[in-house]
């Protein structure tokens, strides 16, 4: 799992080489901007259950059949694990946000997870269908400015947005 810095750190090693003066200046504009960064993994946190219930919500009545006698979502038991996939999603995402690294996300979420949901019978085109719900409530939220620090927040929310697409595109 790396961070944004030790990924840095770890290219320029593999290279023998110290580190470049545009390494340097996008890390710095990295930690001039980490306040928002900050706010934004803050903000998603708070709302994580409400962003994860809405998106179930919709994505189930758009597709009903997920939930219908023989959907992969139909039980409680079945449905329950639906929602704690879409949790754990979510959480993998904020942490890549707070990292600026989306390593952590992709080793220890995303690597696989295509493969399982073949074996469970698992629609991942769904799946990936509720993580865009969830990236447009999210981003929602961090572009509504309450509790994000003052500034342009084109550059964070275009890095969000990154993070639930390789999420969704690892499943879908
Ligand atoms: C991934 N999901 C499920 C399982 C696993 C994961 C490993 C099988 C074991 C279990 O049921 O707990 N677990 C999950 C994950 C990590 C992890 C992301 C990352 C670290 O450890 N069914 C649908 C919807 C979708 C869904 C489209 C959006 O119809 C999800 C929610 N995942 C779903 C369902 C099951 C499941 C399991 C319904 C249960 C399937 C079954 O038991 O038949």
């Amino acid at each position: 799992m790396f961070d944004a810095f030790t990924r840095v750190v770890s290219q320029a090693d593999a290279r023998g080489e110290f580190l470049s003066t545009s390494q340097l200046d996008a890390l710095s504009a990295m930690v001039a901007a980490s306040n928002k960064r900050m706010d934004s993994v803050n903000r998603i946190t708070g709302n994580a259950s409400s962003i994860v219930t809405n998106a179930a919500r919709a994505l189930f009545a758009e597709q009903p059949q997920l939930i219908a006698p023989g959907g992969n979502a139909y039980t409680s038991r079945r449905n329950a694990a639906c929602l704690r996939d879409m949790e754990i999603i979510l959480r993998y995402i904020t942490y890549a946000i707070f990292t600026g690294d989306a390593s952590v996300l992709e080793d220890r979420c995303l690597n696989g997870l295509r493969e399982t949901y073949l074996a469970l019978g698992t629609p991942g085109a769904s799946v990936a269908v509720g993580v865009q719900k969830m990236k447009d409530a999210a981003l929602a939220i961090v572009n509504d400015r309450n509790g994000i620090t003052p500034g342009d927040c084109s550059a964070i929310a275009s890095e969000i947005a990154g993070y639930f697409d390789r999420a969704a595109s690892a499943v879908g």
